[in-house]
């Protein structure tokens, strides 16, 4: 090591000792401003500087030894780009999954090509309002409460990133088999592009800034387009700059329902994105590694998020995807479900399994399902219980009212008066993957297996009907 190195690490050593971070060293020491200014500062100024300079320090040591600057202005729109409005279809219903409080995004066709346009633009992003969905938890809160517990949480806005004017981005709905096209824009400050999570798609198209695509400028656009072989609950999300941009709130749901069968049939189809935000206090910007202090479904806390609205007998699914920093074990009340799928699609019949808690971790989706056999008001949520409530309360921590990532499930009895009883009273099952469908299934492989043996015999042992997508082995693959 040159002398000079050496000396330098001392000399930071020390410094380090003598000038600690200013965070510390100001609190409770009356120390002014302007004593700890750049200017006045030696460990800013000439002995580093030269340092700097040092012809050979590796980039690293380099990087290690600048010294402190101001933080350059972060850009949350570009000076040149007035961020559009939501383009055409925004908002329009072509499936059925419901996303509480995020619109879907509906598409043109071209040809056979489903054409969806995606927008990354900044947003104004409410991650609680506290207008929205106030109504039913605040209600049932006074009903059994009064007015101790009240929504004492103040407003919370953010300027953040998303597309076509939401965070999270618009759920795309489509088939199995579909070919879609989405043409994505860019109106942020800074180069984008798009991940698609779980995708089994031509290398060209999997929107990894850097290693298939080079990332989209500001003002530029880029049109993926692929077939989706697979069906389930997969993401997209930010490709470039991922850490910043995913955090911003660049994210959405891709659901992809199969071409056909009863036995993925719902009457209710929800899909709800766990995420995370760390905002501090005076800064409208997100803060992007943490602490996460807001913890949210679809974007919002509680009491802000939407109630998910079912009706006693109606089978249910919730497909939860995560693209925070934490592991979320995702808790629900008075039932059990049926774990039916991950990120890479339906789970087999075989390997399902009962619960009321599933952990679903980072990058990773899961569905569960259940027939709503039990009418009520039940809770759904985190039960990592620090994401339940909000950071900044403008109260003192007595009782806190439930914030972050709460909700409830509303079961419509189907006869209000009607008493309660479970089902094994008369011999009926809870398991969520019903009797009924069961049976449907049968009856659908008989005759299936009648068709194959009919269509035999008439072509001589070469069947002809419908093939399933193949995999990368040339094998069929069971979806
Ligand atoms: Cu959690």
């Amino acid at each position: 090591m040159k002398p000079a190195i050496v000396a330098t690490v001392l000399w930071l050593c020390t410094a380090a000792t003598v000038f600690p971070d200013e965070s510390e060293s100001k609190a409770g020491t009356g120390q002014d401003d302007t004593q700890r200014s750049p200017a006045a500062d030696p460990v800013r100024s000439t002995p580093f500087d030269a340092a700097f300079s040092e012809p050979g320090l590796p980039d690293s040591v380099r990087y290690l030894r600048q010294p402190r600057r101001a933080a350059r202005p972060f850009h949350w729109r570009h000076p040149d780009i007035d961020p559009s409005p939501p383009p055409p279809l925004m908002g329009r219903q072509m499936g059925k999954v419901i996303t509480p409080n995020v619109p879907p995004l509906g598409y043109a066709l071209d040809g056979d090509v489903k054409v969806f346009t995606l927008i990354a633009q900044p947003v104004i992003h409410k991650v609680k309002e506290r207008a929205a969905g106030d109504a039913l938890i605040l209600t049932h809160l006074r009903e059994y409460m009064g007015d101790t517990l009240r929504d004492v949480y103040p407003d919370v806005e953010l300027l953040a990133w998303g597309f076509n004017g939401h965070s999270p981005g618009p759920t795309i709905e489509c088939t199995q088999g579909d070919r879609i096209r989405v043409i994505l824009r860019n109106e942020l400050p800074e180069p984008t592009s798009v991940h698609w999570h779980g995708i089994e798609l031509p290398n060209a198209m999997d929107g990894a800034s850097g290693q298939t695509q080079s990332p989209i400028p500001p003002g530029g656009e880029f049109v993926y387009e692929f077939t989706l072989y697979q069906h389930g609950t997969f993401l997209y999300h930010s490709g470039y700059n991922v850490a910043k941009q995913d955090f911003m709130g660049l994210h959405g749901f891709l659901v992809v329902q199969p071409r056909e069968g009863p036995e993925h049939a719902v009457d209710k189809d929800f899909a709800i994105m766990l995420e995370q935000w760390s905002v501090r206090p005076g800064n409208p910007n997100p803060k992007i590694q943490g602490p996460f202090n807001f913890h949210t479904f679809n974007g919002k806390v509680a009491p802000s998020i939407d109630v998910l609205e079912v009706a006693q007998g109606e089978r249910v699914r919730i497909r939860w995807g995560n693209i925070s920093m934490d592991n979320h074990p995702i808790h629900f009340h008075g039932y059990t479900w049926w774990v039916t799928g991950t990120e890479g699609g339906p789970i087999p019949r075989s390997a399902q399994f009962p619960g009321n808690t599933v952990l679903i971790g980072s990058g990773q989706c899961r569905d569960v399902e259940f027939v709503a056999w039990n009418p009520g008001i039940w809770r759904l949520h985190c039960h990592l219980l620090h994401h339940v409530v909000n950071d900044l309360p403008d109260m003192p921590l007595g009782e806190m009212p439930f914030g972050g990532m709460f909700t409830l499930v509303h079961v419509q009895p189907r006869d209000p008066d009607e008493a309660w009883s479970h089902p094994d009273e008369d011999g009926r099952s809870v398991d969520g993957r019903n009797a009924r469908r069961a049976e449907e299934i049968r009856e659908r492989e008989e005759a299936a297996d009648g068709e194959r043996e009919a269509n035999a015999e008439r072509n001589d042992g070469g069947g002809t009907g419908d093939r399933r997508p193949t995999g990368r082995a040339g094998e069929e693959v069971e979806r």
